[in-house]
């Protein structure tokens, strides 16, 4: 495995990054995870664009453009020869002293791997996943919002956490007001009445580039769409429900906290918004 780190491809043993790394000391730094398929990387712009925001949020000069920074993905891709591919782009404060002040980082650290990541069984993806919500809450958007792709993702791996101690493989989060918000790592959407909701962004979400590309979709098949805010009474008593993430797609979810959604099974929006997405994942991209 060729990995991009600093301005270099190095093999994955060279691959390392200083002990003084504040993304290593405090989880100061930002990533993504982007999917190449069929020798396209997929949604290249809406994520490093995302990637800018969070940058921008947390007051970190990258040093390189937003053009560079593609090019250092499509290139970390074709290096290692692959036309499918899970893609980490991770950017830290970079190596600074033992105190938490960033002005003693000097220099961002880039690293982005190119690697492979399968996130549920595949019969997850046809008979549906049953899922919990989590006791942990969603940390509040006015002390680290959600929307920031930070390295600090101890909220979700707490959640996660819960997910595995109930023996499934995901767990929902709630924000302090109750309302839903996402799950560990994917958005979440139900379909009531033929409906389409997700969480508004006010609610305390990362604003997935995946959830927009399913909004997309469906308002491109006149399937009525809305953001807003809504509780577990709306989800345990959806037609359907899904999530959705680079890494898992969409998934359908067939039970939440032991309530069975609609009649168990993946309903005909989240089948019809499937097919939809794979042809469109397929197709569209910036080539390598
Ligand atoms: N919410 C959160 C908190 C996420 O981390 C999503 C939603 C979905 O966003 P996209 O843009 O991917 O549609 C994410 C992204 C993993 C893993 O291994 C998950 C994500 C990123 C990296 C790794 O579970 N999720």
């Amino acid at each position: 495995m060729i990995i991009f780190l600093d301005g270099k491809f190095v093999e994955e043993k060279e691959a390392n990054v200083s002990v003084f790394d504040h993304g290593f000391l405090y989880g100061d730094g930002i990533f993504e995870g982007i999917r190449a398929y069929n020798g396209r990387v997929f949604k290249l712009k809406e994520h490093i664009d995302r990637l800018y925001e969070s940058a921008q949020a947390i007051l970190l000069d990258i040093g390189v453009s937003r053009k560079e920074m593609m090019d250092i993905v499509l290139e970390t891709v074709r290096k290692n020869n692959l036309s499918d591919a899970y893609i980490r782009l991770v950017v830290s404060r970079g190596a600074g002293d033992l105190g938490l002040d960033p002005r003693k980082c000097p220099k961002p650290s880039i690293v982005c791997i190119a690697g492979s990541i399968k996130m549920y069984p595949q019969s997850m993806y046809e008979n549906g996943m049953e899922i919990i919500t989590a006791a942990t809450r969603r940390n509040s958007a006015d002390a680290l919002s959600p929307r920031i792709k930070s390295l600090n993702y101890l909220n979700n791996i707490m959640a996660k956490m819960e997910a595995n101690r109930a023996g499934v493989m995901e767990a929902l989060l709630l924000n302090q007001e109750g309302y839903v918000c996402e799950a560990t790592g994917d958005n979440v959407f139900i379909v009531k009445d033929g409906v389409l909701i997700t969480p508004t962004i006010y609610a305390g979400i990362l604003k997935g580039v995946t959830r927009d590309t399913v909004l997309d979709l469906a308002r491109n098949f006149g399937i009525p769409c809305r953001e807003d805010l809504f509780n577990l009474i709306d989800v345990y008593t959806a037609d359907e429900c899904f999530l959705t993430g680079t890494a898992a797609e969409l998934i359908p979810i067939t039970a939440v906290d032991s309530r069975i959604i609609g009649d168990g099974k993946p309903g005909p929006v989240f089948r019809k918004l499937l097919a939809a997405f794979q042809e469109y994942a397929r197709s569209n991209g910036e080539p390598l």
